[in-house]
Formats: structure tokens, C-alpha cells, sequence
């Protein structure tokens, strides 16, 4: 296939679940066993523009067979953070100086660059994350978008200056918003390039400089995302990529040259920053954070079961539950138990596990053995109050013995204050609750620490307002079969935590997160 027919490849998101996507698997075909066969190489941090090699060295595992590595990566020595955050310093008076047009320029020639090396990249997040083909496509396609939107958004807004009412004639006002200064950027396994992107591009769009730190299983994906941001002409200094775990993480918050931190991923650690980095200083600084959830769909008596079905089925299952919007529980009404169970139980029996190179796997394996031991424990957990409808086992056996690939596990009648209800898993497990009133049920699906996202299948719109009016959480859909509480796309849908699922009130993808990488100032000025 060509340049020009690659281009007129129909674009995956995770919405258009009809199309032919024929052309893209062709595509992917050719391109993954070409990414495969570079896996095992030495990858760098990029510090200053500069590969460093500063630290020891570790092995990420390709979850889909965990006897090859994906590379050598180097988890970054306390020198490595510091010269990689005097770096971003250094960078960073130029950087705020350049002009906004310039930063949407060389921000779009990313996102032109990334159009370019998409299948390549795809194919790098399906062998380290071990995504289906179009979870790992569609991810990309996500983070070209996101690159975009946030480009045209400062562009709308004028670079955020506005001229404001003069008191009197000679008085003129200006209200600008600045950059803070060095944004540390940490993000998780499960979209490491959409979230990298998403967090470092509208830090770097604001004005801020960087330093991105992967998830430890990320690294891959995190050096494509730094080499592309180099070849669109980010100068030295402005975006610099290290490696490491959690510990790295806590060294670079701890860095007195952070400015302020965008971070996605875990609760607990979401909130240990904003604990420790947004408070313990001599000021406040700024903390965004996404931090997962538990999220419901509710299925009313009126609903259309089988778009139920095929939204739950993608919502709780899809990447192999490991997303903060995956539907992890649903409430159903009494009247649709029968139907709706039935149906998703054979689903989940139908879905295809295995080797995501495989055109048509939907779930791949678990990202590590911690996820695996979370399985096994809620499994040991919903045995014990005799829940498991289906699922609940580790597969074993040919391509099976190269990695955890979980079953689909659905979990029913388990007492209402039952932990599995409560608990964020990460995993392919989905909890069944009754009821019969909904004002009721959404009571008992807001009570909850996290406030994610929410759906609900009805042809009521009573039941469709009180949803509307009542579920506290950031993102709801209704009657959706592309996903129950999955797939926000960039400008579509914002992703705002509510609760204990973010720090801000404003969400990624939506209008108003780039402006939370800046800070205000007023400007006025006798002429
Ligand atoms: C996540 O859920 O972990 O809405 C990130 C979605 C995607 C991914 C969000 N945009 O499902």
C-alpha cells in the first residue's frame, strides 16, 4: 500500500465500531511484526536533547509474551532528575518568550509527524500494553486530536490574552495568562500515548517546559513520543524524558524546580502528590490529577438490551478492564436480570483472548504479575460469597503460558456493601447489583469514593434526567454501544474527575484544562 492510500485509511476511534477497517489491518500486519522485531534495544532518557544513560538499568516485559523484554530502560539517578529538571529550567525563559504561534507551529508539526509514524506507534503500544489492534490505533488517532484541539484552543483564545473595561480613559487592561514554569509530567501504563501527550502537550503549549516521566512498562512508547517532539523542533531543555518507577516519580515531585505536576494514574499516589507537592512548600502549586474509578451503568426496565450489552461488553472488558473509565459495575432493573444476564454472559463467554497481534482479539493480557495477583485475590473473593457467573480464571496453554491472560469474569449477588462493588480493580471484572428503583440504585452507585464516569441504558426520559441531574461523576453517557462509560474523544467529551477520581474541576480534552497550566495575571498600563 502507498503513501496516498495509507492516508485515505479510514481513522479509528472508539466510536466508529462499523466501519471496514480491512486497510488498517493490512497496514498493521506488515507494521507489527517490524515493531516486534526491534524490541530488546537500549533506550535512553533524553535529557537537554541529549540521550543520558544515568541510572541502573531495567527490563520492561512484553506483557504479551513475558519472556521477551521490550528494551533496557534506565531508571533515572537522583543526578539524572536533576539535570534533567535544570534543564527544563534552563529552557524554560525562552520557551515562555517564544510566542504562542510559534508553540501551536511546532505542536502541530508533532501531530503531523505522528499522523506519519501512526501505525508504527500503534504498534509499539499494542506489544507494550498489550492492546487489541484498535484500542492501540484508535489511541493514537486520540492523541493526534489531542494535539490538534489544544493547538486550535490557544489559537482560539489568542494565546489567553484579553483586553479588559477601562476604569478611565488613560487606564488600558490587559488579562493574560502565563506558564508556571517546569511541569513534571507523570503518566500511567494503559494509554502511554494519549495521556503523555494529552499532559505534556498543553503544559508545553502554555508555555511551561517538562519532564515526562513514563509509566515503568511505558518506556517505549514514552522514547517514540520524546523523538517525535524532537524532529517537530521542541528546542533543547523543553521537553526531556526519564525513566524510572515510583520512587523516580516521588524524586522529580520532590525536585524544589517543579512548578507544578500533571499526573495520571492511581488514587493513592494522586493524592500523595497533592498531599506532599501541592501543600508542603513555602506556596500552593499546581496538582492535575486523574485518578480512576469505579464507574456504574445503569440498565432501566425500558432499555434496548442488546446496545446495553454491547457497551458494557466493551466498557468493562475492552483493554482487559485496565481503564479509569472502565464500567466495572452495573445496576440492573429486576425487570431486565434474566434477558441481560443471559445475553452478557454469552458475550463474555464469545469474547476472543489472546495475542492481540491477531486480528480479531479483543482482550489481550493483564499488564503484570500485581495485576494478576489483584485477579486471583478478587476471584478468591467473589468465590467466596459464591459470586462468579462467568470467567474467573487465569488461561493457560500455548500462547496462554507467555503472559496473565485473564477470562472475562462477571460477579453476581454479592452482598451490597461487598468490597468487589467498591474497590477500583483494573481488571476484566464486572459486578452485578439489583434494583428497582432508580433514584435508589444511583444512590448506592454514588457511594463510591471516585466519580469518574457514569451510563445508563433507558428509553425513559424521566429515568435519562434523574441520571442526568443526579450521578456525581465528571463523564455520563446514555444508550451509547460504542462503550457504557469508555472512549471520551478530544473536544467531543471532557474528562473530569469528580470525588476522589481528580484534583480539578475541569477535565482533559475539554476546553478549559489548558488553561489550568496557567496562572493569571492582569496588566494594566497608564498611556
Ligand atoms: C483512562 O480511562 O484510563 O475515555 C483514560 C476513555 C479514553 C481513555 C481515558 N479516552 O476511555
Amino acid at each position: 500500500m502507498n503513501g496516498d492510500a495509507v492516508s485515505r485509511l479510514p481513522r479509528v476511534t472508539y466510536s466508529n465500531l462499523y466501519e471496514d477497517f480491512s486497510g488498517v489491518n493490512t497496514v498493521l500486519d506488515r507494521v507489527i511484526p517490524e515493531v516486534k522485531g526491534r524490541l530488546g534495544r537500549e533506550h535512553a532518557n533524553l535529557i537537554d536533547g541529549k540521550d543520558n544513560r544515568g541510572g541502573e538499568t531495567y527490563l520492561a516485559p512484553c506483557p504479551v509474551d513475558r519472556s521477551k523484554s521490550l528494551g533496557t530502560f534506565f531508571k533515572a539517578s537522583s543526578t539524572a532528575v536533576e539535570l534533567a529538571v535544570e534543564a527544563a529550567k534552563r529552557a524554560y525563559p525562552n520557551w515562555r518568550q517564544i510566542g504562542w504561534q510559534k508553540r501551536v507551529e511546532i505542536a502541530e508539526r508533532a501531530a503531523a509527524l505522528l499522523e506519519i509514524q501512526k501505525f508504527e506507534v500503534a504498534a509499539a503500544c499494542l506489544l507494550e500494553v498489550g492492546k487489541s489492534r484498535m484500542e492501540a490505533i484508535g489511541e493514537v488517532e486520540e492523541a493526534i486530536d489531542i494535539i490538534r484541539f489544544y493547538s486550535s484552543e490557544l489559537a482560539l483564545n489568542g494565546g489567553f490574552a484579553r483586553a479588559m473595561k477601562r476604569a478611565q480613559e488613560r487606564e488600558e487592561t490587559i488579562d493574560v495568562l502565563r506558564p508556571y514554569g517546569v511541569f513534571a509530567v507523570i503518566a500511567p501504563f494503559n494509554f502511554p500515548v494519549a495521556l503523555s501527550i494529552g499532559m505534556s502537550i498543553c503544559a508545553l503549549l502554555a508555555g511551561n517546559t517538562v519532564v515526562f516521566k513514563p509509566s515503568p512498562m511505558g518506556g517505549m512508547t514514552g522514547r517514540l513520543i520524546a523523538n517525535c517532539f524532537m524532529e517537530a523542533g521542541f528546542p533543547e531543555g523543553v521537553f526531556n524524558l526519564i525513566n524510572g518507577d515510583n520512587e523516580t516519580g516521588a524524586a522529580l515531585v520532590a525536585h524544589p524546580g517543579i512548578d507544578g505536576v500533571a499526573f495520571t494514574g492511581s488514587h493513592a499516589v494522586g493524592m500523595s502528590i497533592m498531599r506532599g507537592f501541592g501543600t508542603s512548600g513555602a506556596h500552593a502549586k499546581p496538582v492535575l490529577a486523574e485518578m480512576g474509578g469505579k464507574n456504574p451503568t445503569y440498565v432501566g426496565a425500558s432499555a434496548n438490551i442488546d446496545i446495553a450489552i454491547s457497551g458494557m461488553l466493551r466498557s468493562a472488558f475492552g483493554l482487559q478492564g485496565q481503564k479509569c473509565s472502565a464500567g466495572s459495575v452495573v445496576f440492573l432493573h429486576e425487570s431486565v436480570k434474566v434477558e441481560f444476564m443471559e445475553k452478557i454472559e454469552a458475550a463474555a463467554r464469545a469474547l476472543k483472548i489472546g495475542d492481540p497481534y491477531v486480528q480479531d482479539v479483543f482482550m489481550g493480557p493483564l499488564i503484570n504479575e500485581s495485576a494478576r495477583d489483584r485477579f486471583l485475590r478478587a476471584v478468591e473473593q467473589a468465590k467466596a460469597a459464591d459470586g462468579i457467573v462467568c470467567g474467573g480464571a487465569l488461561l493457560t496453554g500455548s500462547v496462554y503460558d507467555n503472559g496473565y491472560f485473564a477470562q472475562p469474569t462477571i460477579v453476581a449477588n454479592l452482598p451490597d456493601d461487598h468490597i468487589l462493588h467498591r474497590n477500583e480493580l483494573f481488571l476484566p471484572f464486572l459486578t452485578v447489583r439489583i434494583f428497582t428503583d432508580l433514584g435508589d440504585a444511583i444512590a448506592r452507585g454514588n457511594a463510591v469514593p471516585y466519580g469518574l464516569t457514569a451510563g445508563i441504558y433507558t428509553e425513559d426520559p424521566d429515568e435519562l434526567e434523574l441520571f442526568l441531574d443526579t450521578v456525581e461523576a465528571g463523564v455520563l453517557y446514555a444508550n451509547r454501544a460504542s462503550g457504557a462509560t469508555t472512549g471520551a474523544w478530544p473536544g467531543i467529551q471532557t474528562f473530569c474527575g469528580w470525588k476522589g477520581s481528580g484534583t480539578g474541576s475541569k477535565g482533559g480534552l475539554g476546553s478549559w484544562y489548558l488553561p489550568q497550566f496557567l496562572r493569571e495575571q492582569s496588566r494594566t498600563i497608564m498611556r
